[in-house]
């Protein structure tokens, strides 16, 4: 198992003998009718723990990966191509307002959460700390790690807490676009010349560890799987859902006639599991613990844009905004 992390000094997920055991009964009840459980409801000091660290990686995850895409807004090939993508990164940024609006419902500021961040001591996707070298590994971005987070997120849309919930309707809707983005960026280069295929299944090269450490490590040694799925807060497992990418995407990848980099991933017929070869977590490991090709470049740059936006919030908060006479 993992340590637990950085967020509140590892979270352990036990502490609930000291829980009023009526209170926990009857919210545990509630989660079992399906109702959903609001920011004022009673609830239970790990599942509030649990959610802020659950929500706040999210929100990093997103504003962390505008990053590599948007390096790409300058070279994206042609005027419609860079309007689509200046779109998704914009709507990325704003998922990650909405996510931090919903883990603020839980008690965490807001400035807790980009210090925890900056400092490196929360976490975001592994996926992020690798370089988009070329157009065709934003392609990959947008159309495979975008389908990746729709799968995790759709099904925890259906999940327990409310304001994490509606967060994840409005996030999976733009989303949908997104997917079509990337996917016809993808069918572009797959119907292109010799060399933008080329240069697509070099992607895929790349990314597929990324993308398959994505999903989070293996159940087997999953940390918070166990505690989050009895509480309805994440909705399926890191191997199911894993499973269920593989499923929807593999099919679509073989189609365009590109290979994906492991000998032994294949379906099998009986069980409809996929089989693969063991992701290696302990690369995993390094990465999301900072020691990734890119993690100081990425938080390097939320540190500097943290500085340099430090006038306009504080012109914001100034008393003296109160006085700007209204534009006639
Ligand atoms: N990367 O017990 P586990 C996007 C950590 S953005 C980094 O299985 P859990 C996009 C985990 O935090 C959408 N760390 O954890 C944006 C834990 O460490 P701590 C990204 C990871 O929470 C812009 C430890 O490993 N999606 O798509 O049960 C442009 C043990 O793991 C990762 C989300 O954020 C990882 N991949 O399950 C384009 C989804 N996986 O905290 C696209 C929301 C695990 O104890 N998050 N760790 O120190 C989740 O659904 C769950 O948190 C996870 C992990 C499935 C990721």
């Amino acid at each position: 198992m993992y340590g637990g992390g950085n967020t509140f000094e590892g979270i352990k997920n036990d502490g609930l003998a000291e829980e009023d055991p009526g209170k926990l009964a009857a919210f545990e009840a509630r989660i079992a009718r399906g109702e959903k459980i609001e920011p004022s409801d009673w609830m239970p000091q790990l599942y509030r723990k649990q959610l802020i660290r659950m929500i706040e990686q999210h929100a990093h995850s997103e504003i962390i990966g505008a990053l590599p895409e948007g390096t790409w807004i300058t070279r994206a090939p042609g005027f419609k191509r860079k309007l689509a993508l200046m779109a998704k990164v914009q709507d990325e940024v704003g998922h990650a307002q909405l996510l931090y609006s919903a883990a603020e419902t839980l008690g965490k500021t807001r400035e807790e959460m980009i210090h925890d961040l900056i400092t490196g001591k929360s976490k975001y996707s592994n996926i992020f700390n690798y370089p988009a070298f070329t157009w065709a590994d934003a392609c990959f971005i947008s159309w495979l790690v975008d389908a990746g987070a729709i799968v995790n997120q759709l099904a925890n849309a259906k999940g327990s807490y409310g304001p994490y919930c509606r967060a994840l309707e409005r996030i999976c809707a733009e989303e949908s676009f997104h997917l079509k983005y990337g996917h016809h960026c993808v069918i572009f280069l797959a119907a292109g010349t010799a060399q933008q295929r080329a240069m697509f299944q070099e992607a895929i090269n790349r990314w597929w560890a990324p993308m398959m450490h994505f999903f989070g490590p293996s159940d087997k040694i999953s940390a918070h799987t166990q505690t989050l799925m009895k509480w309805k807060v994440k909705m399926s497992t890191n191997d199911d859902t894993r499973n269920q990418f593989l499923d929807m995407y593999v099919p679509k990848i073989w189609e365009l006639g590109f290979t994906v980099p492991d000998p032994a991933l294949k379906k099998n017929t009986d069980t409809g599991k996929w089989s693969y070869t063991e992701p290696d977590w302990e690369e995993f490991k390094r990465v999301i613990n900072g020691d990734g090709p890119c993690n100081k470049e990425r938080l390097e740059v939320r540190r500097v844009a943290e500085e340099r936006g430090r006038w306009v919030r504080e012109a914001l908060r100034s008393e003296k905004m109160a006085y700007v006479e209204p534009l006639a």
